[in-house]
């Protein structure tokens, strides 16, 4: 056995590269030419192989690092007789790597008490905490490597038992020296997990300690890079490691009914956003990896650049696009502002209001003839009486008897707003797209002066004058089909109102009175309404009042 010291080959010119990917972990036996870390400079990444077989013993840099050729990228453990295998980096060291391990003990602790004595730098051995009663637990998963700084409480293995599994965390901070656990290894309450190395008082960087390497030859070993191979080799005497109640597994459960995953990889999915419960795992016993979950995140963007995931959290794919003209002649012509407004709107409120809808049939047969009765007179006054001024009547006393109708939810997703106005928009039909002027006040109003209202908002939505305070405030909505046709629509709530009543065509229907059935002007009802705020109860106690005050109109009276 000899130890070998890999070190970043010739970069073909480039000063500097970063080091994207490490390939290898410690404890991994590697074959010759087996990649170890991938680097990538301005204008390329390359795999950095290893140049002999064996196994890896620590590995001196850390995703990010940059590197430059010389700087000592690994440890490697190979088979006697492999020593001359690397012949410039890994015969740098060997007889001093052969140490027998008492000569090897001897010089870590002189190394050690070195400096302490200087005060600047003391290395720890990091044991495995109290284990709350498990005998051994596995090692699932190694979050940090030799040279990482760590926090205190930084995650430095994830241990699992039967039951659970629990963050090792680093008991101070300071710099990763050696990692002597491999995913898969068994260990127990006081096992060596690893050695860390914290600078007393802050006194000197980990980059003013030489490793014995370098300082036997400096040329050789950049300080940097070698400093965390030292680490492995300069272990130090293990102080007595404190049982970490603070961290015992049974206070530490993170798995859940949904999800197995150790609390680093739980860590990273809320700081990416990501559900776990939507990631494949494949670690062992189906836990999730911090792997699954960059393949997830990966999938997730490429999904939204490719546009298989629609707009926000909808998760509906992008309609294809279609060159229409194959299958005959076309015109493409722009979309008007109110028609592009519109269809967001209503995009909008399809797709976040929960709606329902309730249908039933007014018996306006009275209404009608009362209607036009007062026809003549409704001319002289300038003024066209049509079935809407009735329904928006009827409406406004309908909210004000249901006011759960008469609501906004709160944005904060935790208020209801109840209004103490009656507000109605009617639904418009346009040259130039569907809008929606607002009739204000319209419990306090009478049938000529909301006749009045509708017509002169009517013709000021034809006419394109209608000013964006005319279209705002509305607590309900009535969109009346009547004069069109149908005999019955679904309407799309026009959020932040929680109600729209659908109007279509009245038509005259045999009806049942007890005893016969008789010929009634019946009048096709539909309202739909947000079920986040409004009941099936109150929305049927809404809409039973509506049909009986315009079966009845006195009862507006009332
Ligand atoms: N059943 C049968 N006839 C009806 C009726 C009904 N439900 N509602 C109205 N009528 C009759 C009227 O009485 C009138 O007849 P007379 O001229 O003989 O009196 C005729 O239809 C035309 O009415 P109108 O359209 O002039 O007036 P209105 O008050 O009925 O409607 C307005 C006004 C602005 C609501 C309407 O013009 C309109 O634009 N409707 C379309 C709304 C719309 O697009 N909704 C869909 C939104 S979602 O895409």
């Amino acid at each position: 056995m000899a130890k070998q010291v890999i070190k970043v080959p010739d970069l073909g010119g480039a000063d500097q590269v970063d080091v994207i990917e490490i390939t290898v972990a410690v404890g991994d036996t590697v074959a010759a030419e087996d990649s170890l870390i991938v680097v990538e400079g301005d204008k390329a990444s390359m795999d950095v192989p290893a140049p002999m077989a064996g196994k890896i013993l620590s590995i001196s840099v850390s995703e990010g690092d940059q590197v430059s050729e010389g700087d000592v990228i690994a440890e490697i453990e190979t088979e006697a007789g492999d020593d001359d295998a690397s012949a410039e980096e890994g015969s740098s060291e060997p007889e001093e790597k052969e140490d027998s391990p008492a000569e090897e003990e001897a010089t870590k602790e002189e190394a050690a008490s070195e400096e302490s004595a200087e005060g600047e730098e003391k290395e720890e051995t990091v044991k495995v905490p109290d284990l709350g009663g498990a005998d051994s637990v596995d090692v699932i998963e190694v979050s940090v490597q030799p040279g990482d700084e760590v926090a205190e409480g930084d995650s430095l293995i994830v241990v699992e038992g039967d039951k659970a599994s629990m963050d090792v965390p680093a008991p101070f901070a300071g710099t990763v020296v050696s990692i002597d656990v491999k995913e898969g290894d068994k260990v127990s309450t006081g096992d060596k997990l690893g050695v860390l190395k914290t600078t007393s008082g802050g006194a000197k960087k980990a980059e003013s300690k030489p490793e014995k390497k370098s300082e036997k030859k400096p040329a050789e070993q950049p300080a940097k890079k070698a400093e965390s191979t030292e680490a492995v080799s300069s272990a130090s005497e293990e102080p007595p490691a404190a049982p970490q109640k603070d961290h015992a597994l049974e206070r530490d459960l993170t798995v859940s009914a949904e999800v197995y995953a150790g609390p680093a990889v739980r860590k990273l999915a809320r700081e990416l956003g990501v559900t776990l419960t939507k990631v494949k795992p494949s670690g062992p016993r189906n836990r999730v990896t911090k792997d699954d979950l960059h393949a997830y995140v990966k999938e997730q963007v490429k999904k939204a650049e490719s546009g298989a995931v629609g707009v926000g959290t909808t998760g509906i794919a992008k309609m294809p696009e279609i060159d229409f003209s194959q299958f005959g002649p076309v015109t493409t012509e722009p979309m008007s502002k109110i028609h592009k407004l519109t269809a967001a709107n209503m995009a909008r409120n399809w797709l976040n209001v929960p709606h329902v809808t309730q249908f039933d049939d007014a018996d306006i047969t009275e209404l009608e003839e009362f209607r036009k009765s007062m026809k003549a007179e409704a001319e002289k006054r300038g003024v066209k009486l049509t079935p809407v001024p009735f329904l928006l009547k009827a409406a406004a006393a309908a909210l004000r008897a249901e006011p759960s109708f008469n609501v906004s939810l709160h944005n904060d997703g935790e208020h209801i707003v109840r209004k103490d106005y009656v507000h109605i928009g009617m639904a418009v039909d346009t040259p130039k797209g569907l809008m929606v002027p607002v009739i204000r006040d319209v419990d306090k109003k009478g049938l000529y002066e909301l006749a009045e209202e509708a017509t002169a908002m009517a013709v000021a939505a034809r006419d394109g004058k209608l000013k964006p305070r005319d279209m705002q405030g509305a607590c309900f909505t009535i969109s009346s089909l009547g004069a069109i046709g149908g005999r019955g629509f679904t309407p799309i709530v026009n959020a932040p109102e929680v109600g729209i009543l659908g109007v279509s065509k009245l038509s005259v229907q045999p009806v049942w009175n007890g005893k016969e059935f008789v010929p009634r002007q019946m009048l096709p009802l539909a309202l739909s309404y947000d079920h986040r705020a409004v009941n099936g109860g109150d929305a049927g106690r809404f809409l039973t009042y509506l049909v009986s005050v315009l079966g009845d109109v006195r009862k507006l009276l009332l």
